[in-house]
């Protein structure tokens, strides 16, 4: 991919440890990728796990699933369809499918979500 890794704006908005094992235990993570049509989640995705395992510019309507090895730890990329302000996404399907992408994540994983803006849209205007 092209674009520079600093010209997207990842946030982490949430975390949510499933279950807590015994110390020194490095639980299985889930990573949701979530944001608007276009943020670059896809492609976000396929630099965490360093493969080109999401099409990028290309609409997804179904939760897409990859696994990686990351340090000896399993990961799990969900990639979501994104929503539209501009009625370019089915609100229904989009708000249904983020609604089971936590369900992809493997039994006992660390679940977070990560928002995907891209860098100079409106929304940065606003935060
Ligand atoms: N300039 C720039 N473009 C990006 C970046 N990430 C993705 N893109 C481009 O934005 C478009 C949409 O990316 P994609 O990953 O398909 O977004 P998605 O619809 O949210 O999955 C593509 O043309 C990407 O090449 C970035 O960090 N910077
Ligand atoms: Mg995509």
């Amino acid at each position: 991919m092209k674009q520079s890794k600093k010209e997207l704006l990842t946030i982490h908005i949430h975390s949510k440890a499933i279950t807590s094992g015994p110390v020194g235990f490095k639980p299985a993570l889930g990573l949701i990728l979530l944001g608007r049509r276009k943020s670059g989640k896809s492609s976000a995705g396929n630099m965490i796990l360093d493969k080109e395992e999401f099409q990028v510019d290309k609409k997804t309507t179904r939760c897409s699933v990859s696994h990686v090895e990351v340090s000896g730890r399993p990961v799990t990329v969900v990639d979501t369809p994104g929503w539209s302000l501009f009625g370019l996404a089915n609100p229904k399907q989009v708000r249904m499918e983020i609604s089971r992408s936590p369900s992809l994540c493997p039994v006992r994983s660390k679940v977070s979500f990560v928002l995907a803006v891209p860098v100079g849209s409106h929304f940065l205007n606003l935060i």
